[in-house]
C-alpha cells in the first residue's frame, strides 16, 4: 500500500478499537490522531469537515476520507494484502456481514450502556451547565433525550434497561454460536470476532464481568482473542490503567442494580 492511512480515534472507542483491531491484524501502519471525545474534539470544525457525524473512527487513505468503523474495517480488508479477515466461501462471507450488522445495532446502546454506570458521573460533578452542554451536543433528538435520561436516572432509566437487554441478547447470540464453532463466521478469526470483540470487553470494563464467564463458550472466545498479538496492540496498550479501575469500581458499585435488572 503507498499511500499513507490516518486513523482519528480515540482509545476507550468501542469503534475505534474495532479498526485498530483490523490494522493490527493486518499489520497496517498509520498515522494515529487522538481525538479526545470528553473534551468534545470530536465537534472541532476541522475535524467535523472530515467527520460530519461528530463521532470517531474516521479513516484518512491518501485522499480519501473513509467513514463508519464497520465499513472502514471493510475497505481495510479490500485495500490490503497480509492475513485475511474475510473468508472466501459466499455463506461464510454473509455470515460476517451479518454479523457486522448486528454489532452496528448493539452499538447504538454502547453510550447508554457505559455513560449510565461511569462517565455520568464526571459530568455531573462539573455542574448544571456542563450538564446541558453534553446533552445539547447530542446529534440528533433521541441522542439528545438518552443523555438526559443517563445523567438524570443512570442505571435506573429504561434505556438502561435497553441497552442491557442489546447487550445481553448479544452475548446469547454468541453463546449459542460459539458453542458450535470456534470463530464466528467460518472457520478462521474474522471481520465478524474483530467487529465483536470491543463490544464484550465493555462489559468486562464495566464489571459485568459475571455476563460473560456465565457463558463459557463467550468466555473462552475472550480469552482466545484477547491473547492474540493484534488485540494487545490495538486496545490494550491504548488503554490507561485509571480509565479501566475507575469505569470498574463504578461498574461495581452498580452491579447489585444491574443484577436486579437481569
Ligand atoms: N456508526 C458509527 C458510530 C461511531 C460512534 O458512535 N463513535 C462514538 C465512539 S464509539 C463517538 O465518537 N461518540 C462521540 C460522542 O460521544 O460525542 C461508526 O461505526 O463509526
Amino acid at each position: 500500500m503507498t499511500e499513507t492511512l490516518e486513523l482519528y480515534h480515540s482509545p476507550v472507542s468501542t469503534c475505534s478499537q474495532k479498526v485498530r483491531m483490523v490494522l493490527e491484524e493486518k499489520g497496517l501502519g498509520y498515522v494515529s490522531h487522538l481525538i479526545d471525545l470528553q473534551s468534545g474534539q470530536q465537534h472541532d470544525p476541522d475535524y467535523v469537515k472530515l467527520n460530519p457525524n461528530h463521532v470517531v473512527p474516521t479513516l484518512v487513505h491518501g485522499q480519501k476520507v473513509i467513514l463508519e468503523s464497520t465499513l472502514i474495517c471493510e475497505y481495510l480488508e479490500e485495500v490490503s494484502v497480509g492475513q485475511a479477515l474475510m473468508p472466501l466461501a459466499p455463506h461464510d462471507r454473509y455470515q460476517v456481514r451479518l454479523w457486522a450488522q448486528y454489532i452496528d445495532r448493539v452499538h447504538a446502546h454502547a453510550a447508554v450502556l457505559s455513560y449510565s454506570v461511569g462517565p455520568r458521573h464526571m459530568i455531573i460533578a462539573q455542574g448544571p451547565e456542563a450538564i446541558e452542554h453534553y446533552i445539547a451536543l447530542g446529534q440528533d433528538e433521541r441522542t439528545r433525550v438518552n443523555r438526559r435520561a443517563i445523567i438524570e436516572q443512570g442505571v435506573a432509566s429504561p434505556q438502561f434497561a435497553e441497552a442491557l437487554t442489546a447487550f445481553v441478547a448479544m452475548l446469547d447470540r454468541m453463546e449459542e454460536h460459539l458453542t458450535h464453532h470456534a470463530w464466528l463466521a467460518g472457520e478462521t478469526f474474522s471481520l465478524a470476532d474483530t467487529a465483536a470483540i470491543p463490544y464484550v470487553l465493555r462489559l468486562d470494563h464495566l464489571a459485568m464481568t459475571a455476563l460473560i464467564t456465565d457463558r463459557p463458550h463467550v468466555a473462552s472466545w475472550y480469552e482466545t482473542v484477547q491473547a492474540r498479538p493484534s488485540y494487545g496492540r490495538a486496545i490494550g496498550q491504548h488503554l490507561s490503567a485509571p480509565t479501566v479501575a475507575a469505569l470498574r469500581s463504578f461498574g461495581e458499585a452498580c452491579w447489585p442494580q444491574v443484577l436486579a435488572l437481569l
